[in-house]
Protein backbone atom coordinates (compact mmCIF):
# COMPACT_ATOMS: atom_id res chain seq x y z
CA UNK A 1 0.00 0.00 0.00
CA UNK A 2 1.11 3.34 -0.56
CA UNK A 3 2.05 5.56 2.42
CA UNK A 4 -0.52 8.78 3.19
CA UNK A 5 3.03 11.07 2.50
CA UNK A 6 2.71 9.74 -1.00
CA UNK A 7 -1.12 10.62 -1.39
CA UNK A 8 -0.84 14.08 -0.22
CA UNK A 9 2.43 15.07 -2.42
CA UNK A 10 0.28 13.72 -5.50
CA UNK A 11 -0.91 16.73 -7.36
CA UNK A 12 -4.07 16.72 -6.82
CA UNK A 13 -7.53 18.02 -8.25
CA UNK A 14 -11.08 18.47 -6.85
CA UNK A 15 -14.11 17.98 -9.73
CA UNK A 16 -16.99 16.61 -6.99
CA UNK A 17 -16.92 19.20 -4.26
CA UNK A 18 -20.51 21.36 -3.35
CA UNK A 19 -19.83 24.68 -1.87
CA UNK A 20 -22.24 24.16 0.51
CA UNK A 21 -21.89 20.56 1.57
CA UNK A 22 -17.94 22.32 3.23
CA UNK A 23 -20.08 23.83 5.93
CA UNK A 24 -18.75 22.37 9.22
CA UNK A 25 -20.64 22.29 11.88
CA UNK A 26 -17.85 24.91 14.06
CA UNK A 27 -18.86 27.82 11.01
CA UNK A 28 -22.63 26.39 10.98
CA UNK A 29 -23.39 27.55 14.60
CA UNK A 30 -21.19 31.45 14.99
CA UNK A 31 -23.24 31.92 11.54
CA UNK A 32 -26.36 31.48 13.03
CA UNK A 33 -25.45 33.84 15.84
CA UNK A 34 -24.12 36.34 13.11
CA UNK A 35 -26.81 36.07 11.13
CA UNK A 36 -29.56 36.11 13.79
CA UNK A 37 -31.29 32.45 12.42
CA UNK A 38 -33.80 30.56 13.99
CA UNK A 39 -33.00 26.82 13.07
CA UNK A 40 -35.99 24.46 13.00
CA UNK A 41 -37.08 23.13 17.03
CA UNK A 42 -35.40 19.68 16.22
CA UNK A 43 -32.52 20.89 14.75
CA UNK A 44 -29.24 20.22 16.85
CA UNK A 45 -28.08 22.32 19.20
CA UNK A 46 -24.74 21.96 19.18
CA UNK A 47 -21.58 21.01 17.31
CA UNK A 48 -21.29 17.71 19.14
CA UNK A 49 -24.86 16.66 18.58
CA UNK A 50 -24.42 17.59 14.99
CA UNK A 51 -21.85 15.78 14.56
CA UNK A 52 -23.49 13.17 15.75
CA UNK A 53 -26.03 13.32 13.54
CA UNK A 54 -23.70 13.39 10.26
CA UNK A 55 -21.94 10.00 11.26
CA UNK A 56 -24.69 7.82 9.19
CA UNK A 57 -27.59 9.03 7.07
CA UNK A 58 -30.39 6.69 5.11
CA UNK A 59 -30.25 7.61 2.16
CA UNK A 60 -29.51 10.78 -0.32
CA UNK A 61 -32.78 12.67 0.73
CA UNK A 62 -31.53 12.27 4.48
CA UNK A 63 -28.35 14.04 4.18
CA UNK A 64 -30.28 16.71 1.70
CA UNK A 65 -32.66 17.62 4.54
CA UNK A 66 -29.57 18.38 6.67
CA UNK A 67 -27.90 20.05 3.75
CA UNK A 68 -30.77 22.09 2.93
CA UNK A 69 -31.20 23.61 6.38
CA UNK A 70 -27.69 24.34 6.88
CA UNK A 71 -27.15 26.85 3.53
CA UNK A 72 -29.74 28.74 5.34
CA UNK A 73 -27.50 30.35 7.47
CA UNK A 74 -25.51 31.93 4.33
CA UNK A 75 -26.66 35.09 3.83
CA UNK A 76 -24.03 37.89 3.84
CA UNK A 77 -21.62 38.00 0.63
CA UNK A 78 -19.02 37.83 3.30
CA UNK A 79 -20.73 34.62 4.47
CA UNK A 80 -19.94 32.92 1.23
CA UNK A 81 -16.33 33.92 0.93
CA UNK A 82 -15.48 32.83 4.50
CA UNK A 83 -17.17 29.74 3.75
CA UNK A 84 -15.32 28.95 0.81
CA UNK A 85 -12.25 30.36 2.08
CA UNK A 86 -12.42 28.08 5.27
CA UNK A 87 -12.72 25.24 2.57
CA UNK A 88 -9.69 26.15 0.38
CA UNK A 89 -7.31 26.72 3.37
CA UNK A 90 -8.40 22.99 4.59
CA UNK A 91 -7.76 21.36 0.94
CA UNK A 92 -4.32 23.53 0.40
CA UNK A 93 -2.71 21.47 3.35
CA UNK A 94 -3.79 18.17 1.43
CA UNK A 95 -2.22 19.03 -1.35
CA UNK A 96 -4.94 20.04 -3.69
CA UNK A 97 -3.91 22.15 -6.49
CA UNK A 98 -6.53 22.66 -8.51
CA UNK A 99 -10.51 22.57 -7.97
CA UNK A 100 -14.02 22.54 -10.07
CA UNK A 101 -16.47 23.88 -7.06
CA UNK A 102 -20.33 23.23 -7.43
CA UNK A 103 -22.59 25.85 -5.75
CA UNK A 104 -26.44 25.92 -5.71
CA UNK A 105 -27.64 29.40 -6.05
CA UNK A 106 -31.27 28.67 -6.19
CA UNK A 107 -30.64 27.15 -2.42
CA UNK A 108 -29.99 30.69 -1.82
CA UNK A 109 -32.24 32.99 -4.88
CA UNK A 110 -34.98 30.95 -3.18
CA UNK A 111 -34.58 32.62 0.55
CA UNK A 112 -33.99 36.08 -1.22
CA UNK A 113 -30.38 36.52 -1.81
CA UNK A 114 -29.48 37.24 -5.17
CA UNK A 115 -27.24 35.18 -7.39
CA UNK A 116 -24.37 38.23 -7.10
CA UNK A 117 -23.89 37.86 -3.63
CA UNK A 118 -23.59 34.32 -3.89
CA UNK A 119 -21.23 34.39 -6.99
CA UNK A 120 -19.01 36.88 -5.85
CA UNK A 121 -18.46 35.81 -2.22
CA UNK A 122 -17.63 32.51 -3.92
CA UNK A 123 -15.92 34.41 -6.44
CA UNK A 124 -13.61 35.90 -4.10
CA UNK A 125 -12.58 33.20 -2.33
CA UNK A 126 -11.16 31.49 -5.52
CA UNK A 127 -9.51 34.70 -6.38
CA UNK A 128 -7.62 34.54 -2.94
CA UNK A 129 -7.14 30.86 -3.33
CA UNK A 130 -4.73 31.62 -6.47
CA UNK A 131 -2.82 34.63 -5.09
CA UNK A 132 -2.03 33.08 -1.90
CA UNK A 133 -1.49 28.98 -2.46
CA UNK A 134 -1.66 28.89 -6.42
CA UNK A 135 -5.08 26.72 -6.56
CA UNK A 136 -6.34 27.30 -9.98
CA UNK A 137 -10.28 27.00 -9.70
CA UNK A 138 -13.72 27.18 -11.73
CA UNK A 139 -17.17 27.53 -10.58
CA UNK A 140 -19.76 24.95 -11.63
CA UNK A 141 -23.44 26.51 -11.07
CA UNK A 142 -25.62 23.64 -10.31
CA UNK A 143 -29.55 23.30 -10.95
CA UNK A 144 -31.50 21.46 -8.58
CA UNK A 145 -33.48 19.11 -9.59
CA UNK A 146 -36.27 18.95 -7.06
CA UNK A 147 -36.87 22.61 -8.58
CA UNK A 148 -39.83 22.86 -11.67
CA UNK A 149 -37.59 23.45 -15.10
CA UNK A 150 -39.19 26.32 -16.11
CA UNK A 151 -37.99 28.04 -12.26
CA UNK A 152 -34.51 26.17 -13.71
CA UNK A 153 -34.62 28.93 -16.61
CA UNK A 154 -35.43 31.66 -14.92
CA UNK A 155 -31.95 31.06 -12.61
CA UNK A 156 -30.27 30.60 -16.36
CA UNK A 157 -31.67 34.03 -16.80
CA UNK A 158 -30.86 35.47 -13.63
CA UNK A 159 -27.19 33.48 -14.05
CA UNK A 160 -26.99 35.07 -17.51
CA UNK A 161 -24.18 38.33 -16.86
CA UNK A 162 -21.81 35.05 -15.18
CA UNK A 163 -22.19 32.82 -17.72
CA UNK A 164 -21.58 35.25 -20.34
CA UNK A 165 -18.61 36.25 -18.77
CA UNK A 166 -17.42 33.15 -17.62
CA UNK A 167 -17.19 33.81 -14.18
CA UNK A 168 -19.65 30.40 -14.19
CA UNK A 169 -17.42 27.96 -15.97
CA UNK A 170 -19.76 25.19 -16.63
CA UNK A 171 -23.34 24.07 -15.63
CA UNK A 172 -24.13 21.02 -13.33
CA UNK A 173 -27.32 18.89 -11.95
CA UNK A 174 -27.48 18.04 -8.42
CA UNK A 175 -29.97 17.32 -5.51
CA UNK A 176 -32.50 13.81 -5.39
CA UNK A 177 -31.77 11.82 -8.26
CA UNK A 178 -34.42 9.11 -8.83
CA UNK A 179 -37.49 10.69 -9.21
CA UNK A 180 -35.92 13.41 -11.62
CA UNK A 181 -34.10 12.31 -14.55
CA UNK A 182 -32.08 14.02 -16.78
CA UNK A 183 -34.72 14.75 -19.92
CA UNK A 184 -36.52 17.19 -17.84
CA UNK A 185 -33.90 19.87 -17.91
CA UNK A 186 -32.70 19.26 -21.63
CA UNK A 187 -33.89 23.06 -22.36
CA UNK A 188 -31.92 24.30 -19.18
CA UNK A 189 -29.12 22.77 -20.66
CA UNK A 190 -29.70 23.88 -24.37
CA UNK A 191 -30.92 27.32 -23.19
CA UNK A 192 -27.53 27.78 -21.01
CA UNK A 193 -24.91 26.21 -24.03
CA UNK A 194 -26.84 29.30 -26.05
CA UNK A 195 -25.33 32.24 -23.80
CA UNK A 196 -21.70 30.96 -24.04
CA UNK A 197 -20.24 28.31 -26.16
CA UNK A 198 -17.16 27.84 -24.27
CA UNK A 199 -19.87 26.76 -20.94
CA UNK A 200 -18.77 23.50 -19.78
CA UNK A 201 -21.16 20.87 -18.85
CA UNK A 202 -22.24 17.64 -16.39
CA UNK A 203 -24.47 16.09 -14.54
CA UNK A 204 -24.61 13.97 -11.38
CA UNK A 205 -26.09 10.40 -12.75
CA UNK A 206 -26.16 7.39 -12.07
CA UNK A 207 -25.70 7.91 -8.28
CA UNK A 208 -28.34 6.33 -7.34
CA UNK A 209 -30.30 6.35 -10.60
CA UNK A 210 -29.38 3.33 -13.03
CA UNK A 211 -26.87 3.41 -16.04
CA UNK A 212 -29.62 4.45 -18.35
CA UNK A 213 -29.80 8.34 -16.41
CA UNK A 214 -26.13 7.92 -17.25
CA UNK A 215 -26.30 7.62 -20.87
CA UNK A 216 -29.30 9.84 -21.04
CA UNK A 217 -27.06 12.84 -19.29
CA UNK A 218 -24.66 12.29 -22.60
CA UNK A 219 -27.41 11.99 -25.00
CA UNK A 220 -30.02 14.35 -24.29
CA UNK A 221 -28.01 16.94 -22.15
CA UNK A 222 -24.82 16.36 -23.99
CA UNK A 223 -22.85 16.73 -20.89
CA UNK A 224 -19.23 16.02 -20.95
CA UNK A 225 -18.54 14.41 -17.88
CA UNK A 226 -20.66 12.66 -14.62
CA UNK A 227 -20.96 13.45 -11.51
CA UNK A 228 -20.38 9.58 -9.79
CA UNK A 229 -21.57 7.53 -12.60
CA UNK A 230 -20.87 4.65 -10.72
CA UNK A 231 -23.72 2.62 -11.81
CA UNK A 232 -22.25 3.14 -15.23
CA UNK A 233 -20.60 0.09 -14.01
CA UNK A 234 -23.55 -2.42 -14.87
CA UNK A 235 -23.30 -1.22 -18.68
CA UNK A 236 -20.92 -2.94 -20.92
CA UNK A 237 -21.59 -0.29 -23.65
CA UNK A 238 -21.67 2.61 -21.46
CA UNK A 239 -18.19 1.67 -20.03
CA UNK A 240 -17.18 1.37 -23.58
CA UNK A 241 -18.51 5.02 -24.57
CA UNK A 242 -17.26 6.77 -21.28
CA UNK A 243 -13.47 5.14 -22.03
CA UNK A 244 -13.63 5.98 -26.09
CA UNK A 245 -14.62 9.51 -25.57
CA UNK A 246 -12.99 9.71 -22.20
CA UNK A 247 -16.10 10.87 -20.12
CA UNK A 248 -14.65 11.37 -16.97
CA UNK A 249 -16.56 10.57 -14.15
CA UNK A 250 -15.99 11.87 -10.52
CA UNK A 251 -16.09 9.66 -7.96
CA UNK A 252 -17.31 10.01 -4.35
CA UNK A 253 -16.24 7.55 -1.99
CA UNK A 254 -16.37 8.67 1.69
CA UNK A 255 -20.01 10.53 0.58
CA UNK A 256 -20.81 6.47 -1.35
CA UNK A 257 -20.37 5.11 1.90
CA UNK A 258 -22.37 7.56 3.73
CA UNK A 259 -25.51 7.61 1.97
CA UNK A 260 -25.30 3.67 1.92
CA UNK A 261 -24.86 3.69 -1.93
CA UNK A 262 -22.08 1.48 -1.25
CA UNK A 263 -21.42 -0.07 2.02
CA UNK A 264 -17.59 0.24 1.96
CA UNK A 265 -15.14 1.93 -0.94
CA UNK A 266 -14.46 -2.02 -1.63
CA UNK A 267 -17.17 -2.14 -3.33
CA UNK A 268 -16.50 0.88 -5.74
CA UNK A 269 -16.07 -0.56 -9.28
CA UNK A 270 -12.41 1.24 -9.63
CA UNK A 271 -10.88 -1.37 -10.57
CA UNK A 272 -12.89 -2.28 -13.38
CA UNK A 273 -12.32 1.48 -14.44
CA UNK A 274 -9.18 1.27 -14.69
CA UNK A 275 -8.73 -2.03 -17.01
CA UNK A 276 -11.98 -0.48 -18.98
CA UNK A 277 -9.68 2.57 -19.38
CA UNK A 278 -12.41 4.61 -17.80
CA UNK A 279 -11.31 7.84 -16.86
CA UNK A 280 -12.27 8.87 -13.08
CA UNK A 281 -11.13 11.40 -10.34
CA UNK A 282 -11.53 10.74 -6.21
CA UNK A 283 -13.62 13.86 -4.92
CA UNK A 284 -15.00 14.58 -1.21
CA UNK A 285 -18.46 15.83 -2.39
CA UNK A 286 -19.57 17.34 0.92
CA UNK A 287 -16.63 16.69 3.28
CA UNK A 288 -18.26 18.51 6.40
CA UNK A 289 -21.02 16.14 6.14
CA UNK A 290 -19.32 12.87 4.78
CA UNK A 291 -16.27 12.75 7.06
CA UNK A 292 -13.19 13.86 4.96
CA UNK A 293 -11.87 16.28 2.52
CA UNK A 294 -9.74 15.01 -0.73
CA UNK A 295 -6.92 13.56 1.23
CA UNK A 296 -8.92 11.34 3.33
CA UNK A 297 -10.78 10.01 0.41
CA UNK A 298 -7.28 9.34 -1.36
CA UNK A 299 -6.42 7.51 1.84
CA UNK A 300 -9.63 5.70 2.63
CA UNK A 301 -9.38 4.41 -1.40
CA UNK A 302 -5.79 3.12 -0.83
CA UNK A 303 -6.50 1.11 2.15
CA UNK A 304 -9.52 -0.57 0.16
CA UNK A 305 -7.48 -1.27 -3.05
CA UNK A 306 -3.84 -1.69 -1.00
CA UNK A 307 -2.66 -3.78 -4.04
CA UNK A 308 -2.15 -0.68 -6.24
CA UNK A 309 1.69 0.65 -6.77
CA UNK A 310 2.71 4.46 -7.18
CA UNK A 311 2.52 3.55 -11.05
CA UNK A 312 -1.24 3.42 -10.70
CA UNK A 313 -1.97 6.13 -8.28
CA UNK A 314 0.20 8.50 -11.06
CA UNK A 315 -1.85 7.23 -13.52
CA UNK A 316 -5.44 8.29 -11.52
CA UNK A 317 -3.82 11.75 -10.61
CA UNK A 318 -2.78 12.13 -14.39
CA UNK A 319 -6.16 11.13 -15.51
CA UNK A 320 -7.92 13.86 -13.04
CA UNK A 321 -5.34 16.58 -14.32
CA UNK A 322 -6.45 15.78 -18.03
CA UNK A 323 -10.18 15.68 -16.83
CA UNK A 324 -10.21 19.13 -15.83
CA UNK A 325 -11.35 22.19 -17.22
CA UNK A 326 -8.52 24.13 -16.82
CA UNK A 327 -6.15 25.75 -19.80
CA UNK A 328 -3.99 23.58 -21.71
CA UNK A 329 -0.86 25.59 -20.51
CA UNK A 330 -1.97 24.77 -16.70
CA UNK A 331 -2.67 20.98 -17.55
CA UNK A 332 0.66 20.92 -18.71
CA UNK A 333 2.70 22.64 -15.69
CA UNK A 334 -0.06 20.11 -13.34
CA UNK A 335 1.51 16.64 -15.57
C1 LIG B 1 -25.24 16.05 -3.30
CL1 LIG B 1 -24.11 13.66 -2.83
C2 LIG B 1 -25.18 14.72 -3.65
N1 LIG B 1 -25.99 14.22 -4.55
C3 LIG B 1 -26.86 15.06 -5.15
N2 LIG B 1 -26.95 16.35 -4.87
C4 LIG B 1 -26.14 16.84 -3.96
N3 LIG B 1 -26.00 18.09 -3.48
C5 LIG B 1 -25.05 18.07 -2.57
N4 LIG B 1 -24.57 16.84 -2.43
ZN1 LIG C 1 -22.49 15.78 -5.44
Amino acid sequence: MVSAEFLQELPKCEHHLHLEGTLEPDLLFPLVKRNNITLPDDFPKSVEELNEKYKQFRDLQDFLDYYYTGTNVLIKEQDFFDLAWAYFQKAHKQGLVHAEVFYDPQSHTSRGISIETVTKGFQRACDKALIEFKITSKLIMCLLRHIEPEECLKTIEEATPFIKDGTISALGLDSAEKPFPPNLFVECYQKASSLNENLRLTAHAGEEGTAQYVSDALDLLQVTRIDHGINSQYDDELLDRLARDQILLTICPLSNVKLQVVQSVSELPLQKFLDRNVPFSLNSDDPAYFGGYILENYVQVSKDFPHWDHKTWGRIAKNAINGSWCENKRKNDLL
